[in-house]
């Protein structure tokens, strides 16, 4: 999407579209829905064709009201969407970053509300939690298939800011069906290094690794360290990395205004890659994680594991053309945008980078503060939850437990409840709660006053433990945001008493 006209067509759409409700046309052949309310908007989920690499390649896709990716509302207006599913097969679609009841979460796993069956429409209506999101499917492996787009909640302040908003949702991309990527991974053959397997012992100086004893000043882990031999990286061979559903062979060129300020909303739409933002020689400042604010932070390379977001405000030279490149850890591949002044030459960039990356870590989790941390007081329930599984057999799991034998970790309302994630295997998960922000309060037991979201990376070999306030009663799904480790048994439940 190009910024400079998102919020103008934005509005335009959104006009159009109430005309469209009041004249009584529903969607292409679609069963009218009672709309809840004048504000609703059409959200279709639906099948396209995109071009990767100079191939057609066809995909699923969230469309919002403008007939682009995604949904992006204006500060004070509800979410009140009605998703059609013209996609022809059942779907789900889960609003991820946002905490409505368990019935509107979009998930079918906890037993509130079934799939929405080919060609029928679902209402939503409830007040947006602020800030960059995104949506996806929670069904199957449609996800893999680009089933998510960018869910972005503006508030005030972004108004006040002043700054060119550029949202970046980053993909992994196969030219196979999900299914298939799925049965190489369970049946031990493919897509996975098999080096790896059984690997018994991260090496010495990984472990017990203390994140307050890092060089804080140093985001820079541009080289591949030997370290990484001692863990799992990318499962999946993938075909290509997508930014915005392009690659760097015909990247998105989004045009700026010299010394302009630029508001990236960053999300990490991949099911199974973590990834480096690099801004290449600008210097950002990260303001929010997972759309909630942290203390202003500078740097220039990122790590993002799937299902985080950042938010990264820049301030630009006075011309040229700036990429934001997505780099996959352990890998050369990379992915971006390119940021251009008008009248910039923008040079092509390789895809691949010369030097592998690092695996993604905590470097930045440690160094984040919440803006709004939870208010001070002790945990009233402290549960603790082993991360466990294997590359052989690929089954991933809780203490050993998949979501079919799955215990759920019980909370009451009004408690202050406590998780402390022990990674027990030998890859690192990004764990997601639904229902709920959390504040990440130590890192490899050292407490901390860190960032309140959504998903947290829980390294090899890693503790990170976490804290909420169980104010939004139901049962709620909390699983690994690798899509290929969640479909093999790694998600349990919280559950209200
Ligand atoms: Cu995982």
């Amino acid at each position: 999407m190009n910024p400079i006209f998102s919020r103008r067509r934005f509005l335009a759409s959104t006009a159009t579209l109430g005309a469209t409700l009041t004249a009584g046309i529903g969607a292409a052949g679609l069963p009218r829905v009672q709309a809840r309310a004048e504000t609703e908007v059409i959200l279709r989920a639906v099948r396209r064709s995109i071009d990767v690499d100079g191939k057609a390649a066809s995909v699923f896709g969230l469309t919002g009201p403008d007939g682009k990716p995604g949904l992006f509302l204006d500060p004070g207006q509800r979410f009140g969407v009605a998703l059609a599913n013209e996609t022809g097969e059942s779907t789900i679609v889960h609003w991820h970053g946002q905490t409505p009841g368990p019935d509107q979460d979009g998930v079918a796993d906890t037993g509130y509300v079934a799939p929405i069956a080919a060609g029928r429409q679902q209402s939503y209506g409830f007040a947006p939690r602020t800030g960059t999101h995104w949506m996806h499917a929670h069904h199957g492996l449609q996800e893999q298939a680009l089933m998510a787009a960018p869910l972005i909640v503006r508030t005030n302040e972004d108004r006040r800011r002043d700054a060119q908003e550029v949202t970046i949702l980053l993909h992994d991309f196969s030219f196979r069906d999900p299914a298939e990527l799925l049965a190489e991974l369970t049946k031990g053959s493919g897509g996975m290094d098999m080096s790896h397997a059984g690997m018994p012992n991260m090496p010495d100086d990984m472990e017990g690794m203390d994140m307050s004893q890092m060089d804080h000043g140093n985001m820079d882990h541009g080289a591949m360290s030997g370290s990484m031999s001692g863990m799992d990286l990318n499962d999946v061979a993938y075909d290509a990395f997508l930014a915005n559903d392009r690659t760097l062979s015909d990247p998105e060129v989004i045009v700026v205004e010299r010394s302009g300020r630029v508001h990236l909303r960053l999300i990490n739409g991949a099911t199974a890659t973590a990834f480096w933002i690099d801004l290449g020689s600008l210097a950002g400042t990260v303001i929010a994680a997972d759309g909630n604010p942290v203390q202003p932070l500078q740097g220039s390379r990122f790590p993002m594991a799937q299902g985080q977001r950042l938010d990264i405000l820049l301030d630009l030279p006075a011309g040229g053309a700036f990429p934001v490149l997505a780099q996959r850890e352990g890998d050369t591949a990379r992915t971006g945008i390119i940021l251009a002044t008008p009248g910039a030459s923008v040079e092509k960039i390789a895809s691949k980078a010369d030097q592998a990356a690092a695996a993604v870590d905590n470097s930045l989790e440690a160094q984040l503060v919440a803006a709004m941390p939870l208010t001070a007081k002790p945990a009233d329930v402290t549960h603790r939850l082993g991360l466990t599984g294997s590359m052989a057999p690929y089954q991933w799991s809780f203490d050993g437990k998949t979501w079919k034998d799955h215990v759920p970790l019980t909370v009451k309302a009004g408690q202050r409840v406590a998780i402390e994630l022990v990674n027990r295997s030998m890859m690192a998960h990004p764990m997601h709660l639904h229902g709920h922000h959390f504040q990440v309060t130590a890192l490899n037991g050292t407490p901390l006053p860190g960032a309140v979201r959504d998903t947290v990376l829980v390294p090899v070999n890693g503790s990170v433990t976490l804290a909420f306030d169980a104010d939004n009663p139901g049962r709620w799904l909390f699983h690994c945001h690798n899509l290929y480790h969640m479909a093999t048994g790694m998600m349990t439940a919280v559950a209200y008493a």
